[in-house]
């Protein structure tokens, strides 16, 4: 009996022995296919060796495109510029990108260099609260005068979809509703308009659109905005500073925050309520700024002028490839200065303590 114990035993312990030594065996073996199969994979098809997204994807990775971006060194000096000398008009930047102005462009030439390339140009606009009494105008205005005989796609974000009013859009042209929670504070809505055009981008206009033009609501267009504004990266001159010195450009002037610009910094002072140009350079712009205002935000510092700070950082180290004259978005209230010869879009005279939830 006990010696019947001790074969038991040893021949259950062979049995194991055998299994490990099997299993030994048999995974070495499959060691050595799975090494067999990665070899077998071409290199030149290996998707998945790494997951890097490229910020800017490029379209032509052959070539050595160049011009792609125009990324300065951070505080580099030099002399500001101005976009105008006298009551002359100045036409390009020291970077060489065009300052359009009435008289530089032809829009019928323009118009037909664009036509044959059937582009979509999208257009969001906030009209968050007591802002909703602006859209019609807008709206309607749009239809007279921006990118007329283009296909145009407006997009509205509201927390009122019910209030939209339905103007008529001309073929090819459609009007898109989204909405937004309503705010208490204003400084949010002003704040979250980054964060939301860069998921409008990423969610519906990736593959249908073209280029983008994000412009605030409390304004109406009187003259044309066309062709001749198509640009990789678009910035509009502020009505209220091209004449003044760069300190006094209302930058962040607060070192702590990520839209900090110093008093000998910046090159002309731009306006938050018209930006655009390809949808891939508007993302990287909306997604950086709302980075940094988020990371601001960590550590309790709101910029100045919110995002309108934050977008004046980025154009400062990203130049944009072409700057639009304050033409493109003028102040009802403030006289036409004489090198001003047509207003094309302008921001209505408003009654801040009507509209503003809380000032
Ligand atoms: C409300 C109070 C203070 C600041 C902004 C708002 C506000 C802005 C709002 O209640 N609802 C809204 O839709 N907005 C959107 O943000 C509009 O599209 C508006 O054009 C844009 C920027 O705000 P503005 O136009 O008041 O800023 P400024 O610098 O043109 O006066
Ligand atoms: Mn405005």
């Amino acid at each position: 009996m006990h010696l019947l114990n001790v074969k038991f035993v040893t021949v259950i312990l062979l049995l194991i022995l055998l299994g490990v030594l099997y299993s030994y065996i048999f995974r070495a073996y499959r060691i050595v296919v799975s090494f067999e199969q990665k070899d077998k994979i071409p290199v030149d098809r290996a998707h998945d060796s790494s997951l890097v997204v490229p910020d800017q994807p490029a379209p032509h990775a052959d070539f050595r495109a160049h011009d792609s971006s125009l990324v300065v060194p951070d505080h580099l000096q030099y002399e500001q510029p101005s976009i105008v000398k006298g009551n002359d008009v100045v036409t390009v930047t020291p970077w060489l990108a065009p300052v359009v102005w009435e008289g530089t462009f032809n829009p019928v030439l323009l118009d037909s260099i664009y036509r044959p390339k059937n582009i979509t140009i999208a257009a969001t606009v906030f009209a968050v609260g007591k802002y909703i009494m602006f859209l019609r105008n807008f709206l309607e205005t749009a239809e007279q005068h921006f990118f007329v005989g283009f296909r145009v796609h407006v997009y509205v974000f509201t927390d009122q979809p019910k209030e939209v009013p339905m103007v008529k859009m001309a073929a090819g042209r459609q009007l898109m509703v989204r909405s937004v929670p309503s705010s208490k504070r204003w400084q949010e809505i002003s704040a979250r308009r980054m964060e939301m055009i860069q998921t409008l981008i990423e969610e519906k206009l990736f593959k249908s659109t073209d280029y983008i033009f994000c412009l605030d609501v409390d304004s109406k267009f009187h003259g044309r905005w066309g062709t001749e504004s198509l640009g990789r990266l678009v910035a509009v001159v502020h009505p209220g500073y091209y004449r003044d010195k760069r300190s006094r450009f209302p930058y962040e002037r607060r070192p702590a925050s990520r839209a900090y610009i110093a008093p000998e910094e910046g090159d002309f002072y731009y306006c938050g309520g018209a930006f655009g140009g390809l949808l891939q350079e508007v993302h990287l712009l909306t997604k950086t700024c709302r980075a940094n205002f988020e990371a601001d935000a960590q550590e309790d510092i709101e910029a100045a002028w919110q995002e309108e700070s934050h977008l004046n950082r980025y154009m400062w180290t990203n130049k944009p490839s072409k700057v639009l004259s304050p033409e493109y978005l003028w102040q009802d209230f403030k006289a036409k200065n004489p090198e001003i010869q047509i207003i094309r879009f302008s921001g209505v005279v408003k009654n801040y303590a009507e509209i503003r939830p809380n000032v």
